[in-house]
């Protein structure tokens, strides 16, 4: 194991074209920010960086829908980025923006040099161009007839309403969208990095160097290097952006995407002006970035390959990107304001930044897409941090005011049992497991550690009954003793959870300390799992309540205004350019199907299985013979998946099973149900629907 001196983390470059919302939390900062926190509390050496992405398409349109400057857009949106993070406890060292001069100097330094060298093909090709307004059309600035599904306002990237990807010369009758001319053909001069020839390089660096990347990283990073790479261009024509550092470059800036990730390191620069170069070019750091899935492919493979190309630095060492977090089972739109704007939460509930916290990391999208709703969050809320969490501290420290003076009570170590033995091993297990979680980005896993600590303390404290001693009074000092140890442990757990808890709830962790009058100081990672942290005959302060239930109405009101926000909003905008997408991705949803009733659904039986054997069906080049486990049965089923899986590939996949659809005869075979599968939109690969990892087969599936 290679062993690092120092940490660099980065958390994706927001453009400053809109406020950010919770999917973005979850996405990126929340998790790199819990990872930050629990590096600072090893006291390693750590910079956790980020700021706004100022340049590109997506702030110069924005600006014209607005009808004001680029500027103006991105100095209104970094102000309200900036501060939405610095509400929620997002620890950044510092938060920058592209649009300053340090970063214009080290993008166009960086460009320059791989320019010296000869690393850029220079090439003409033919753009369109609006004649009116006297600016080349960037794929967004144009608008036409989508070939596949005649929607008249398809974009020159992409359609929104078949979702199919599009390159400006198949629309139909295309227009600018600046001034609605007809866009003419313009020769320009572009550079262009040959990603093709970094390929075999990314191959051994990623994908046979860093097979420990999560699975959703891994396999799309695969799945671009199979499919090979192009040459693709680092500059564009416009006159917003940093400039192409050349003679002949009038009206070219670089790239957004050459010059975003360089923010990374102009930010470094900003803020360790001295030592910079130690975080970015001395290969024992680690650099990690945290973004969200769809900057992948710029993250693991072209800033990389830059990296690579321009020669100095250390590249990622992890990027641990999550998925999706939809709202309300729906993809988040910040064109239909189909989201939860984090603004919007700080001032709706006010000092419980803990709270969605909480929630956003309990259901994090680590792996697949997940779904935030109101209900999940408040009962999240009230039955876990009130609950569990909340209700040991609470009782612990109110039952020491009542039943100890005040004060930390001794621990008697001669009428100490099993029980109060456990715990403190119990304790330490935890520790290592937490650790072990969080330094392996599951941080769902290791906050759910967290929790686990929390329900035994509860479980501890019930089974000790200590209200009940007190009630004998004939007994007195035999029960004191036990009470006093009773207490004594809560206390020490108390304290554990602080620190345990504080990556994830920082706020939390700080009210914890207040009411043990300890210094914050006591959450340093290296205290956990001690049974010595408050003080015997220590008086603490009274306690306050850490969470408070969330009612129906509040989160009635939040539905309302999700529904009613996004019925306000206005009609579909261009957003951001999407990456260059893969080729099995993107193309003409299904149409939907006519409406169900829930009785209709109801009649399916789906279960949770796994595949345990698979074979090719004779003469059947479509059909595989499979056997499924349903736990307490086993399944035969046909499946016409041969040309998409091979048998060996699918031994051990999870798999949902239609179990009760009547038996089929097929090829001689009797199939006993039918497996779920999705067809991806455009390439028509088949991907199994699981019923997640954690399900025993045979559970079923609503
Ligand atoms: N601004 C895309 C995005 O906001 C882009 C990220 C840059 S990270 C260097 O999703
Ligand atoms: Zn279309």
């Amino acid at each position: 194991m290679k062993q690092f001196k120092r940490y660099l983390v980065t958390a994706a470059l927001p453009y400053a074209n809109g406020p950010v919302h919770i999917g973005h939390l979850a996405g990126c900062y929340l998790p790199a920010d819990i990872y930050v926190r629990y590096l600072r509390s090893r006291k390693r050496a750590v910079q956790f960086v980020g700021g706004t992405d100022e340049h590109g398409v997506p702030i110069t349109i924005k600006a014209m829908q607005e009808n004001i400057t680029p500027r103006d857009i991105v100095d209104k949106y970094y102000a309200l980025i900036s501060e939405s993070f610095s509400e929620m406890g997002i620890s950044f060292d510092i938060f920058s923006r592209t649009s300053k001069p340090v970063h214009h100097e080290t993008a166009a330094g960086f460009f320059k040099k791989m320019y010296d060298d000869g690393l850029f093909e220079e090439k003409e090709t033919e753009q369109y161009y609006d004649e009116v307004k006297q600016v080349f059309l960037a794929d967004r600035y144009i608008i036409g007839t989508c070939p596949n599904c005649g929607n008249e306002k398809a974009y020159g990237d992409q359609c929104e309403r078949c979702g199919s990807s599009l390159s400006p010369d198949e629309l139909i009758n295309p227009r600018s969208a600046l001034s609605d001319a007809v866009p003419v053909k313009r020769k320009t001069k572009h550079w262009y990095l040959p990603l093709q020839q970094y390929e075999p390089w990314l191959k051994e660096w990623l994908l046979e160097g860093h097979q420990e990347w999560k699975n959703n990283v891994y396999g799309q990073c695969k799945s671009w290097l199979d499919h090979g790479l192009q040459s693709r261009a680092m500059t564009r024509d416009s006159n917003w952006g940093v400039k192409v550092p050349l003679p002949d470059a009038e009206g070219k800036v670089l790239y957004v995407w050459f010059d975003a990730p360089i923010g990374y390191i102009s930010a470094t620069k900003e803020l360790l002006p001295d030592s910079w170069e130690t975080y970015w070019k001395q290969d024992d750091t680690k650099l990690v970035h945290f973004i969200g899935k769809d900057n992948i492919v710029f993250h693991c493979i072209i800033f990389p390959a830059m990296l690579k190309a321009h020669g100095g630095y250390v590249l990622p060492e992890n990027v641990p990107a999550n998925e999706f977090l939809n709202i309300e089972g729906e993809k988040v739109s910040t064109s239909r304001n189909w989201a939860v704007w984090v603004h919007d939460y700080v001032k709706d509930f006010p000092g419980q930044q803990d709270v969605l916290r909480y929630v956003l990391c309990a259901n994090a999208p680590e792996n697949k897409d997940n779904d935030f709703t109101w209900k999940d969050f408040q009962d999240r809320n009230n039955n876990e941090l009130v609950a569990i969490f909340g209700n040991f501290i609470n009782r612990t420290l109110v039952l020491m005011h009542k039943l100890c003076n005040g004060k930390v009570p001794p621990f008697h170590a001669d009428i100490a049992d099993e029980a109060d033995r456990q715990i403190g091993l119990f304790l330490q297990k935890q520790k290592e497991k937490i650790k072990d979680a969080l330094e392996h980005f599951r941080f769902r896993d290791a906050l759910g550690e967290v929790m686990n600590i929390a329900r035994e303390g509860n479980r501890y404290m019930q089974e000790k009954a200590p209200w009940l001693l007190a009630k004998t009074p004939e007994l007195q000092t035999q029960h004191q003793q036990q009470i006093d140890n009773c207490i004594h442990v809560c206390l020490q757990l108390t304290a554990n959870l602080g620190i345990l808890i504080n990556p994830f709830l920082p706020y939390t962790a700080k009210k914890i300390c207040h009411m043990l009058k300890v210094v914050d100081r006591m959450l340093e990672w290296e205290n956990a799992g001690s049974m010595k942290l408050v003080k015997t005959g220590y008086s603490l302060r009274a306690p306050e309540l850490l969470f408070r239930k969330i009612a129906d109405e509040e989160i009635a009101l939040q539905l309302e205004k999700l529904r009613s926000g996004a019925a306000l909003s206005a009609p579909a905008q261009p957003g951001k350019t999407p990456a260059q997408a893969p080729p099995a991705n993107a193309g003409p949803v299904p149409a939907a199907k006519p409406e169900i009733t829930y009785e209709d659904f109801a009649k399916l039986d789906l279960r949770a299985g796994i595949i345990t054997e698979a074979a090719k069906v004779e003469k059947a080049d479509k059909l595989l013979r499979l056997t499924v486990d349903l736990g307490a049965e086993q399944r035969t089923v046909v499946s016409g998946i041969a040309q998409h899986y091979a048998p060996e590939d699918i031994i051990g996949r999870r798999v949902t099973l239609v179990a009760n659809l009547a038996p089929r005869k097929m090829r001689g075979i009797t199939s006993q149900g039918m497996i779920l599968m999705a067809e991806e939109a455009g390439s028509g690969r088949l991907v199994f629907v699981g019923a997640g990892e954690d399900v025993p087969p045979g559970s079923g599936v609503s």
